[in-house]
């Protein structure tokens, strides 16, 4: 009830503090900031709620990414490499062919939480496959104290921006590639900024490399097979040398393609609410996929505004793009 009310405040333009000084309202309205992060307002009850009340295990394995990033692909791939004793990759009743990968994994923060509690978590079998977009400041301290395993997938900035605001144009025509240069610059998107996101998780792997795995999208497109063999040696489910002759790793990079998926009657029809408020098209996780795509969409100079505020966050971390 209190999250419909918040939905139609924002709908109608309305600012929320929600009574809690954490939470400063944005003036475009689509995000609050909430813990130095932004957030649509609609999630931050959701990420309260697991911040609070999420009992992580020690052998959960998180899939971390920044919206945009490759979330689909990466749980996709992971579900196929951690499952693929109890499901046959190439058999006619693997759960890819029936089940929308953003619904193989479940999301931790996911919207309307107070209405779905976590106990659904909690029902599920360890090791729990999960997802989330927190960024490092933000997950909940037993995650990082029990020592959960955790996936980051990354991604060029630029391609994020361009694949979100497709994403975001879907539903609000309002929102024109300049605006959204303009908020993505300031880091105003949801969990941004995204430098601070990206760099919570490179330092973490940098000083815990055996539990954080730190991937990016364009070196995956590039190294499909190499990737796929990493994942599974840090899921530790490593691919023996038998599977690799009989061509397992290969049918893995296939059956999690972007042209396989997206042409799955699942991906490719209907529609579902995953992100709260609009119920979205499955097949808009499915765009284009491609590397570089930013350039079709941002003018040279729209490119370099972006390019130097990026460098400049992440100047002396080592962490390119
Ligand atoms: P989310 O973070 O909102 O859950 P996410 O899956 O990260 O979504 O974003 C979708 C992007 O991943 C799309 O990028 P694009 O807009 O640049 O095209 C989508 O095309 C891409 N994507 C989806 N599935 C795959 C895949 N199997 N391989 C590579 N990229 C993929």
């Amino acid at each position: 009830m209190a999250d419909a009310q918040t939905e139609s405040n924002h709908k109608a333009g309305v600012l929320e503090g929600g009574g809690d000084e954490s939470i400063v309202p944005q003036t475009q309205g689509l995000w609050v900031r909430y813990q130095g992060c932004w957030l649509r307002p609609l999630a931050v009850q959701s990420v309260k709620i697991v911040q609070e009340q999420f009992e992580a295990r020690p052998d959960d394995i998180l899939l971390v990414t920044y919206p945009k990033c490759g979330t689909t692909w990466l749980k996709a791939l992971v579900f196929t490499i951690t499952n693929r004793f109890r499901h046959a990759i190439t058999g006619d009743d693997h759960p890819l062919l029936t089940h929308h990968p953003q619904d193989l994994v479940p999301f931790l923060e996911m919207p309307y939480r107070q209405l779905h509690p976590l106990s659904d978590l909690e029902k599920l079998p360890s090791p729990r496959l999960l997802s989330t977009h927190l960024p490092v400041t933000l997950l909940p301290p037993c995650v990082v104290t029990l020592g959960c395993r955790v996936v980051y997938l990354c991604r060029s900035p630029k391609d994020v921006l361009v694949s979100l605001w497709h994403f975001i144009y879907k539903v609000n025509k309002n929102y024109s590639i300049d605006k959204a240069l303009e908020l993505f610059s300031k880091g105003e998107s949801s969990y941004g900024p995204i430098w601070e996101h990206n760099l919570g998780f490179w330092k973490e792997s940098i000083s815990n490399s055996d539990r954080v795995l730190f991937l990016k999208y364009d070196e995956m497109m590039a190294q499909l097979v190499k990737h796929v063999k990493m994942l599974a040696e840090f899921l530790r489910v490593p691919f023996t040398e038998e599977e690799v002759r009989c061509g397992v790793v290969e049918e893995i990079v296939h059956l999690c393609s972007f042209d396989k998926l997206k042409s799955m009657p699942v991906n490719s029809s209907g529609v579902s609410d995953r992100i709260g408020g609009e119920p979205m098209e499955n097949s808009s996780f499915f765009r284009t996929a491609k590397v570089g795509d930013w350039a079709n969409y941002l003018t040279e100079e729209m490119a370099k505004k972006l390019d130097g505020i990026v460098e400049e966050k992440l100047s002396g971390s080592d962490l390119t793009f």
